[in-house]
């Protein structure tokens, strides 16, 4: 999602800053406002000593095809070590983090406090799904960076709550499509706020975005100190059709040797710590938790701005997030 994506690198500290505050602020709120905030804290730190194994596609996960809730052996290669199957949303796993100042991007969404998010049953899948709707009305009561909000929406982290480092983690979403849109999958380092090394030293790993105006298209991306903002390593994926037409299962397979990046059983995109450290004078700095994030944006300078064409409200849905170990 990128915390200052194209924004000048020399305005990380003012970025930063608004950020640190912004979620701060949040989680005070949360915790004030009596959410259940268990901090049944799963650090489900997944160690693999097993350098440079990249998995074969055929023993990469498949879909369970009940679309339930049963955690099971999926491959000889990887085991579930965690999942959320959002049957409802779990104060256990996530946090809703709040804010309308842009989020370093001049993004134009206020995330509310879970009114923009709700748990409902797909059909089409017969799953229960999480929704994340992103609304263009009702927004008069919030404060943006300019002014009256305009739209609403959700950003859900499991910050201190679900942590992992290593393995396959992925998740299976419907995505938003619209012009302006900016939907994401992705992590960031543990000891962004808890140790306090800010970003892009804590690293960030962009397991999928979306953004509007390419319609079939989705990208990978790695952040960290020498790559980031408008400068990441990226890799693009496109489908044979709209990013909203079908469920898609979006996964990296990380370890200490690299990061691969799949949609369904495609790699579009790989970066090994060789290749990263040899780019950016030492900078691989995916050695450590991360935690997982999940947000639809609005407005960007990205994905820049919604137009006429634009409709709303936009949902991302998501069948699952699960988290795989190798055996
Ligand atoms: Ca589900």
């Amino acid at each position: 999602m990128v915390l200052c994506y194209n924004a000048p690198f020399t305005m990380g500290n003012i970025i930063f800053l608004e950020y640190f505050f912004v979620g701060a602020l949040s989680l005070f709120l949360m915790s004030c406002a009596g959410s259940d905030g268990s901090q049944d804290v799963f650090t489900g730190t997944v160690q693999d000593t097993m350098l440079g194994n990249s998995v074969p596609l055929s023993t990469t996960p498949t879909n369970n095809p009940s679309g339930g809730n049963n955690p099971v052996l999926i491959s000889s290669s990887w085991t579930l070590t965690w999942g959320d199957e959002f049957d409802t949303i779990s104060y256990a796993n996530w946090t809703f983090e709040t804010g309308g100042g842009g989020w370093g991007n001049n993004e134009d969404q206020y995330y509310t406090n879970g009114d923009n998010s709700f748990t409902t049953y797909d059909v089409t899948i017969d799953s229960n799904v999480l929704v994340i709707e992103a609304r263009e009305e009702g927004a008069d009561s919030y404060k943006c960076h300019y002014g009256d909000c305009r739209y609403t929406s959700s950003r859900m982290i499991s910050e201190g709550k679900r942590e992992f480092q290593y393995g396959r983690i992925e998740a299976r979403l419907k995505l938003p499509q619209t012009q302006g849109i900016w939907p994401a999958f992705w992590m960031l380092g543990n000891d962004f706020r808890n140790v306090g090394v800010g970003w892009p030293r804590c690293g960030e790993i962009d397991i999928m975005e979306h953004v509007g105006w390419e319609p079939r298209k989705t990208h990978g991306a790695l952040h960290g100190p020498g790559y980031s903002g408008a400068t990441p390593f990226i890799g693009t994926h496109e489908l044979a059709h709209r990013v909203d037409q079908q469920y898609h299962i979006y996964a990296i397979e990380w370890d200490a040797n690299g990061i691969q990046w799949f949609v369904d059983d495609v790699q579009f995109y790989a970066r090994t710590r060789e290749q990263v450290d040899n780019a950016s004078n030492n900078g691989w700095v995916f050695e450590h938790p991360f935690f997982i994030l999940l947000n639809v944006a609005v407005g960007g300078n990205w994905p820049r701005y919604p137009d006429s064409t634009s409709q709303f409200p936009q949902r991302m849905y998501v069948d699952y997030v699960r988290v795989y170990s190798k055996r």
